[in-house]
Order: structure tokens, then sequence, then C-alpha cells
């Protein structure tokens, strides 16, 4: 489970001091466990292990190192398909969800959902959304339990670009700030939809922040691609929520490398486009910023060596791990077709 920094969501907006060194390495740390992950998946699904589609969220990571390293242990974590980065990073182990990508009995969903589905509720991860926007109301009603029961989470709810012109969108935007919900909503805007530039079809400029001022809320645009700017932003939005100030919707800019999904190359990018975001690579400008302020290449080399140790392990591990038995069939089912609760 990742650390929520003790200099972190105690503090309120534009009070964060400086970001200790410690944090720094975590976050570097987090995103290359990410890379590698997305890296080796990409790789078992090309050989033919990977069960069903992929999403990846490679060129994302900063987002989600920003994020999950400001939240507290329990602040719970809700995304889409495209949700292996936040997933991880809240704390799920790397081989639990390599076994559920490779459909093992020891994945996280014993080895039933794979990619799209990844879930770890003991880490408060709490589900990997196919439906665009579905989870947006299931985040809502998350953070009003959280409110109700008194607990002091905070849900963190991501999502693309393209889902802010979902209807599930607006209405979980306005009931949050009607009921001022302890709930944060990120949209990553990458760009595009599955191939549709988001521009093409969206009446504003900034698809998420340009929709705020409709909910009362502040328009706030971060750069996705650097973790110290989503760390500070996460803060300050995370702290607002769990004092009682309410959700907040923040709208961070990136870029996935990879195409929509495994069948897509991508190709309707320009290339100049594609190489000017490849130049903004999220880990590649961390390490320059890490050694500009005076951290060891060798001890980034090492947070880099420790990141591909850790998915060799979790690789060997679900690969070794056995299929699922036919029992799995009838786990987590309403076995009588919810007939008792229906009533
Ligand atoms: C309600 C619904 N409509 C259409 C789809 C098909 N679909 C899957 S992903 C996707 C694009 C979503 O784009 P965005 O929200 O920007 O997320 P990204 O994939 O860029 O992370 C679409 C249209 C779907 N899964 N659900
Ligand atoms: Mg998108």
């Amino acid at each position: 489970m990742s650390d929520a920094p003790s200099n972190g969501t105690a503090l309120g907006p534009g009070s964060h001091p400086e970001i200790a060194p410690s944090v720094r390495l975590k976050m570097y740390s987090s995103m290359w466990r990410a890379r590698v992950f997305e890296k080796r998946v990409y790789d078992l699904f090309m050989s033919g292990l990977v069960k069903g589609t992929t999403h990846l969220g490679t060129g994302q990571e900063a987002v989600a190192a920003g994020f999950s390293t400001a939240m507290r242990d329990d602040d719970m974590v809700f995304c889409t398909y495209r949700g292996h980065n936040h997933t991880l990073l809240r704390g799920a182990p790397m081989d639990s969800l390599m076994g559920e990508l490779l459909g093992r009995e020891s994945g996280c969903c014993g080895g039933k959902g794979g990619s799209m589905h990844l879930t770890d509720v003991e880490q408060h991860a709490m589900g990997s959304y196919a439906i665009v926007g579905a989870h947006l109301p299931v985040a809502a009603g998350a953070a009003w339990a959280s409110a109700e029961r008194g607990t002091g989470q905070v849900t963190a709810c991501f999502f693309g670009d393209g889902t802010t012109n979902i209807g599930a969108f607006h209405e979980s935007l306005n009931i949050a700030a009607v009921w001022n919900l302890p709930v944060v909503y990120v949209c990553e805007n990458n760009l595009y939809m599955e191939y549709t530039p988001i521009s093409s079809v969206t009446a504003v400029p900034n698809p998420a922040a340009d929709r705020a001022a409709a909910y009362g809320l502040e328009p706030i645009i971060v750069d996705g691609n650097d973790v110290d700017a989503v760390y500070r932003t996460a803060l300050t939005a995370l702290h607002r929520a769990r004092s009682g100030g309410g959700p907040s919707l923040i709208e961070a800019q990136t870029y996935r490398h990879h195409g929509h999904s495994r069948a897509d190359p991508g190709k309707y990018r320009p290339d100049e486009e594609v190489e000017a975001w490849m130049r903004k690579d999220p880990l590649i400008l961390y390490r320059a910023r890490l050694e500009s302020l005076g951290f060891a290449a060798s001890d980034l080399d090492q947070v880099e060596e420790a990141a591909r140790a850790e998915i060799d392990a979790a690789t060997a591990a679900a690969k070794e791990a056995p299929e699922p038995g036919e029992a799995v069939l009838m786990t987590d089912l309403w076995a009588d077709g919810g007939a008792s609760w229906r009533r």
C-alpha cells in the first residue's frame, strides 16, 4: 500500500513546503513500477499469454504516481479499463495483477476479471470500469458513504477526456457539488478517445476544466506529465475534500504512448505530435529534475533496477500459478439470480 506522506494530507491549499526527497524517490519509483509493468504486459500480450484486451497507461504514469503518493492509505480509487497504473500504485501487489492478466488463480479477481476489471478492495482499489462514465456515479456513492460514516476517507475517480461528454459525468459532478461530497474527479486528458480527437467533438477547449463552472467548481488544469505538479494539486484537492470543502474536478493534460488498445497502432496521430509528447515523457523529465536537484544517478538507477526485479518476479510467479479450477465459476455470483435481494 502506498505511504501517505506525513507532510501531505494535513496541508491546506497553497501551503505545501518543498517536497521531501523520500517522497520524490517514491514517486520516481512508482512511475518506474508502472512503466515496467505496462511494458511487460505489452510483451506478454504479443506472445499470447495475456487473456483478453489491454489498454495501457504508458505515458500517463505521473497522474497515478502523484495522486497515489498524496493519498491517505484508506482513500479509495475508481478507474477505467486503462487502470493498471492506478490499481498497482494504490497498492495491489504486482504479482496478483499479473496473475489476473494471465488469467491465473493468483489474480486479484481469481483470474476471472482480466485487464479491464482490476479490483483490489483490500487496498481500496475499488475497480476498473469498462463502460465509459459508469464509475463516476459509483464513486459519488462511495464518497457519500464515507461522509455518512465519518471515516474521513476521500474517493479519487479517474477517467478520460471522452468521458466528459457522457451524461453520467454531468450527473455525478452535479450531485457531488450539491451534496458537498468528499470526492476528487480527475480527467486524464490524453487528447483522444478511441480514435477521435476530443477537440473535434467538444464545444470547449478544455473538456473537464471548462465544465467546472457549471457545477460551481474552480477550473483546475495541471501538467499531467509533471509528477510534482500532480502531487501538489492532489494534496490540495484531497485536503479540501477531507476537511469538508467538497469535491474538485481536475484536468490533467497528458498523452498515451500507445494506441487506444492492443489492436490500435495509433496511426491517426500526427508524427510531430507523438514526437513532441515523447520528449515530455514523465519519467525522462523527472529523472532530469531529480539529477538537477542533486540526487545521485546511482540511486536513481537503483530505483529502476528494483522495478525491473519486481516485474521479473511477478511475471515468474504469474506464469507458475495454476489456471482457475471449475469451482471459480460459481464464486462471486448471485447463485439465485438475485431473487432474494430483489424482493
Ligand atoms: C458508454 C460507452 N460508450 C462507448 C464505449 C466504447 N469506448 C471504449 S473506450 C472509449 C474511448 C474513451 O475515451 P476517453 O474517455 O478519453 O478515455 P481514454 O481511453 O482516452 O483513456 C470508447 C468510446 C464504452 N466502453 N462505453
Ligand atoms: Mg482520452
